[in-house]
């Protein structure tokens, strides 16, 4: 067992844009807050920096209002990285822009690049062993098929599970707690996808929490969850609860907000 699925040298974050009043909510709950959002994104990036990681700090897009969450953008690997094609058309767009930046540090980026190829970072969760896919209205069997068979190059198994219906993506309902280890809502354990791993539930009524993300030695979640931060602390983890009303206004949490990869 390596650490490679949450041992980072680098990661990549965007900066949120004026345009962020616009950006995709599957219920309007207000419009966020840029100021605030930019406080909570400066404890993020300084979070990430406290592990001795290297921060690519992009500047903001106002052509494209979700753009702060970079996740979505592209799937990085230790041996490559792969630019998505995402499924929110407002949001295609973003892809091309990271491409360049993942091109200046990685030797290999591969794209996804059929035209009924859908699939968002968000729907994505690579472990130890394998990458699970979650197909959901942003990420459809095109895209996961073809994402599949690029990163068979490189040596990596796919997995295509289901996101829950009424939920974003994926991971907004679990994350990496360590190599074995995925926190996760009870909603979505008991799809049965996580046999094998040890999993911890968010705490009832928590279920926002499940997005979190292990960065080297920490754990950053969103603050305001304190039974699932109580648990994960008696767990052993080192966490960093960071604000996110502002993101959670646009069913954005922890792992969106960045590209986390050791470039090869
Ligand atoms: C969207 O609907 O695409 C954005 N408002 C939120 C994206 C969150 N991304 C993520 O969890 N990976």
């Amino acid at each position: 067992m390596t650490d490679r699925s949450f041992r980072f040298s680098h990661a990549i974050t965007r900066a949120p844009a004026a345009s962020i009043a616009r950006g995709l909510r599957a219920v309007d709950t207000g419009t966020p807050d840029l100021a605030r959002m930019q406080a909570h994104h400066a404890d993020y990036i300084a979070a990430l920096r406290s592990t001795g990681a290297t921060v690519v700090e992009l500047g903001p897009l106002d052509a494209y209002p979700d753009s702060v969450f970079v996740e979505d953008t592209a799937l990085c690997l230790p041996e490559g990285a792969v630019v998505m094609r995402p499924g929110a058309p407002s949001r295609l767009g973003e892809a091309a822009e990271m491409a360049p930046q993942l091109e200046a540090l990685y030797s290999r980026v591969r794209r996804i690049e059929g035209a009924a190829s859908f699939i968002e970072g968000g729907d994505i969760l690579t472990t130890e062993t394998e990458i699970l896919v979650g197909r959901s209205a942003r990420t459809n069997a095109e895209g996961i098929a073809e994402l599949a068979r690029i990163v068979a190059d490189w040596g990596h198994t796919v997995r295509e599970v289901h996101t829950p219906p009424g939920v974003l993506h994926f991971k907004t309902d679990c994350s990496l707690l360590d190599g074995e280890t995925i926190l996760a809502t009870e909603r979505l354990d008991a799809s049965g996808c996580f046999k094998g791993y040890r999993v911890i539930h968010t705490a009832p009524g928590e279920e926002a929490a499940a997005n979190t993300i292990r960065f080297n030695d920490i754990v950053l979640m969103p603050a305001g969850f304190p039974r699932t931060r109580d648990a994960l602390v008696a767990a052993g983890y080192d966490l960093r609860e960071i604000g996110n009303s502002e993101c959670a206004k646009l069913d954005g949490g922890m792992s969106c907000l960045s590209l986390r990869f050791t470039p090869s």
